[in-house]
């Protein structure tokens, strides 16, 4: 895709944290969507940011949803839209934070998807509830160190892995799901604008490094990003059709020793814990790889 909009429709002049990986994702996102969408938007950092009151970085229509509600928010909006358009119907993007997609508001997102709807929902993971101060999520890796799971002689950072968010939502029987990562913007703007062109419920995953949640230098935001996919730490596929695809095929994966030496949130690991690290992304990238050549696998 070269014919990239050059209108952008998420201003700067927002209060992101300088090199922050979801703010560059949102202008991506909102390229994506263009003019002719509404946005629900729950609470979280990317909203906080970009709306402080009385000003706004957003061009297009955009609704301030519950942390909870986007997809129910998004819902109603769809079908008010359904009832009033009859031709050039706007999309509906819902966007969300991993706290807000991966826990709070999972059961709201669960029934959009399971009603059909139409709308394409963009959950910008950072890996904890970065906005109020670095919580863990059910996104957080394990042993990444958060303010609710301290690296310490007892506890060693988060003793859980990630939720396999795409994969939930992929046995709902969303249309489409894909992840992908803020080191690649052509990718995301791609997959999200097959999200909302595709009708039915779809879903995108993207993650974008938080510099003081994860402890990273401001000026290394993509790199880190760059190296989540090529570790396989963060693998990128779609699924559409029920059907698996790996849109970046890893020859060899990259030592995840490479990707965690950048992050403070993984300083204190032991020998023995990057290795387990290790052997579970690889465990993961292995599985989804191996779901490519089974056809259809979800509904
Ligand atoms: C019901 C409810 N609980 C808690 C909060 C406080 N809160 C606001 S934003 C936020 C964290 C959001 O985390 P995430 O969705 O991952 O977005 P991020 O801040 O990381 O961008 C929390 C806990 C809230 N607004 N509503
Ligand atoms: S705390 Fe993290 S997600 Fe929030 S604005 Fe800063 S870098 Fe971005
Ligand atoms: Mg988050």
């Amino acid at each position: 895709m070269n014919n990239l909009p050059e209108k952008e429709y998420f201003a700067s002049g927002h209060n992101a944290c300088r090199g922050c990986g979801p703010a560059i994702a949102m202008r991506w996102i909102a390229k994506a969507a263009g003019d002719n969408t509404v946005i629900a938007h729950a609470t979280g950092c990317m909203e906080v940011i970009s709306t402080l009151y009385p000003y706004t970085s957003w061009k297009t229509p955009w609704i301030h949803s519950a942390f909870e509600n986007a997809g129910a928010v998004g819902s109603g909006v769809e079908a008010a839209l359904k009832t009033l358009y009859s031709k050039n119907r706007p999309n509906v993007l819902m966007i969300g934070g991993d706290g807000s997609t991966f826990d709070i508001g999972f059961q709201a997102l669960s029934g959009a998807i399971q009603r059909k709807h139409n709308f394409c929902y963009v959950c910008y993971d950072n890996e904890a509830y970065q906005n109020t101060g670095y919580q863990r999520s059910g996104a957080t890796p394990k042993y990444a160190r958060t303010t609710t799971t301290p690296y310490g002689k007892v506890v060693h950072g988060n003793d859980t892995w990630q939720k396999p968010m795409p994969l939930i939502i992929a046995a709902h029987g969303a249309k489409y799901i894909a992840t992908a990562s803020v080191s690649n913007v052509v990718d995301l703007y791609n997959k999200v604008k097959k999200g909302l062109e595709i009708p039915g419920p779809a879903y995108v995953q993207v993650q974008t490094p938080c510099v003081p949640g994860w402890g990273i230098n401001q000026a290394s935001t993509i790199q880190v990003a760059k190296l989540g996919v090529e570790t396989g730490a963060y693998p990128l596929y779609e699924i559409e059709g029920g059907k698996v695809k790996m849109t970046r095929k890893l020859e060899k994966l990259v030592p995840v020793k490479k990707y965690l030496e950048l992050q403070a949130r993984f300083r204190n690991l032991s020998e023995d814990e990057v290795k387990e690290f290790q052997s579970r992304v690889r465990y993961w990238y292995k599985y989804i790889e191996s779901l490519e050549s089974k056809g259809k696998v979800f509904p």
